[in-house]
């Protein structure tokens, strides 16, 4: 009985669609800059710092910043789509980050 539960458990995982993938806001950069997900996943941008804030901007295509993160505040997005995707810290230009969905 328990055996079959793990074997369940491992099929509902292999099949769960969009999994949520965390970048930091760290330093004064994304961490990690840049990360590889699939079509579906979900990435969660998070600020760690200890002040100052910062957002998350899809400049290149033409879409608007996120609000300003403050400490412990976070934006998500998911990605429907295989790219690549570039992107910002409006505030910080020279913070820089992109999603590779493949
Ligand atoms: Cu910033």
């Amino acid at each position: 009985m328990k055996r079959w539960a793990g074997v369940l458990a491992l099929w509902v995982a292999g099949a769960a669609w969009g999994q949520d993938v965390e970048v930091r806001m760290q330093d004064m950069q994304f961490q990690p800059a840049q990360v590889h997900i699939r079509v579906g996943d979900n990435v969660r941008w998070l600020n760690t710092e200890k002040r100052g804030y910062h957002t998350v901007w899809f400049q290149d295509e033409g879409l608007d910043e996120s609000e300003p993160l403050f400490p412990g505040e976070a934006w998500q997005r998911s990605f429907d789509l295989p790219g690549r995707y570039e992107y910002l810290c409006g505030p910080h230009p020279d913070m820089r980050g992109v999603v590779i969905v493949e």
